[in-house]
């Protein structure tokens, strides 16, 4: 029994020098100490030895347990200073390593050339308004003086959700809203998106810009029309734009007109951009009707009005040369990238 026990500790010092891991030493402690332990299965012996024997083999088998716990607190010693060296070499980070570049992005045309307008207008006094894309038909549509059996009415061209919400075509509402709630005079600009219910091409989108502008004062005649619809073409256009006015119909102004611009292209001569026109349309505009300013608690006796809107993708595409309206939606970096 004797001999039992001190192969033991050798055994044991020998396992534990091999073992390589925590989990490897666990086993081993397990195997040689635990309840069904090599070691434990010789104390259960000790009851058939004589009465001399037992205590000597009782304090040397005390021995070899405490010997063996000390082998096992070395060993794992040394092993948990290992498995902590692999793993800060295996985690290790250089961190001087360059980094990758994130691909910076680029302001969008439309708000490249929306911002410009702002400004064109901000600085002629004008202030920018803004409103829901989802409105009442009544802002949409009554209100503007566009009769229930109107064309522009028509279900296949507007997003309804209810039978009087729908998702503005337009943003008119917006000056709708602003004349209610505004004594004049009134000077503001309602840029925005706007909704139509259009099957997507190079040149129709179901979702695009707009911006309408609407001035209210005492005394607002078409000259005041004219000559700031002008300085608008000269400010976006260059000092040598030339316009024109036509006559044209809304159902929210009377007179009406669209503005165009002498073609940029040929001077007016006729070419492939302006379809043989020599002319551009820019936007449609006139004073406002006295039925809108009525609807809107605003006394046409005392007060008129003009008003415009134009497309602002339009402006954009003709600016950049961009031919399909669908990359302004795509997102693809390498488009904006080689736009400017
Ligand atoms: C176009 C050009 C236009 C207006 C919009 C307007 C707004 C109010 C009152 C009167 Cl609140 N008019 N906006 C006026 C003329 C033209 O847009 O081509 N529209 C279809």
């Amino acid at each position: 029994m004797k001999q039992q026990l001190e192969q033991i500790v050798v055994t044991a010092a020998d396992l534990l020098q091999n073992a390589a891991t925590a989990a490897e030493i666990d086993e081993i402690r397990v195997k040689i100490l635990g309840k069904k332990g090599e070691l434990t299965n010789i104390l259960k012996q000790v009851g058939t030895l004589s009465p001399e024997e037992r205590p000597l083999v009782g304090q040397l088998a005390n021995e070899v347990r405490s010997k063996i716990e000390n082998i096992l607190a070395e060993r794992s010693a040394i092993i948990k200073k290992e498995e902590i060296a692999a793993r800060l070499a295996s985690e290790k980070i250089d961190v001087t390593m360059p980094g990758k570049a994130g691909e910076i992005g680029y302001k969008h045309p439309l708000t490249t050339v929306l911002d410009e307008i702002k400004e064109i207008f901000l600085g002629m006094g004008f202030s920018v308004a803004s409103g829901p894309e989802v409105e009442f038909d009544y802002y949409n549509f009554e209100a503007l003086n566009i009769p229930p059996n109107h064309p522009a009415r028509d279900t296949q061209d507007t997003f309804y959700i209810t039978d009087n919400i729908l998702l503005r075509t337009q943003t008119s509402p917006v000056q709708v809203r602003t004349m209610e709630q505004q004594k004049p005079p009134i000077r503001i600009i309602a840029p925005g998106r706007v909704y139509r219910s259009d099957a997507v091409d190079a040149t129709h989108s179901p979702l695009f810009h707009q911006i309408e502008g609407l001035v209210v004062d005492k005394g607002i005649t078409m000259g005041d029309l004219k000559g700031t619809l002008e300085t608008f073409a000269k400010r976006l256009y260059g000092a040598d734009a030339v316009v024109r006015f036509r006559p044209h119909h809304f159902p929210f102004t009377e007179p009406s007109a669209e503005m165009d611009i002498m073609c940029f292209s040929c001077g007016g001569e006729g070419c492939r951009l302006c379809k043989g026109e020599g002319w551009i349309e820019i936007l449609g505009c006139g004073m406002v009707h006295p039925k809108v300013l009525e609807n809107c608690n605003i006394d046409p006796e005392q007060y008129s009005g003009f008003a415009f809107g134009l497309g602002l993708e339009r402006v954009v595409m003709r600016r950049y040369k961009i031919d399909d309206l669908r990359l302004f939606f795509e997102n693809d970096l390498k488009f904006f990238k080689n736009i400017y």
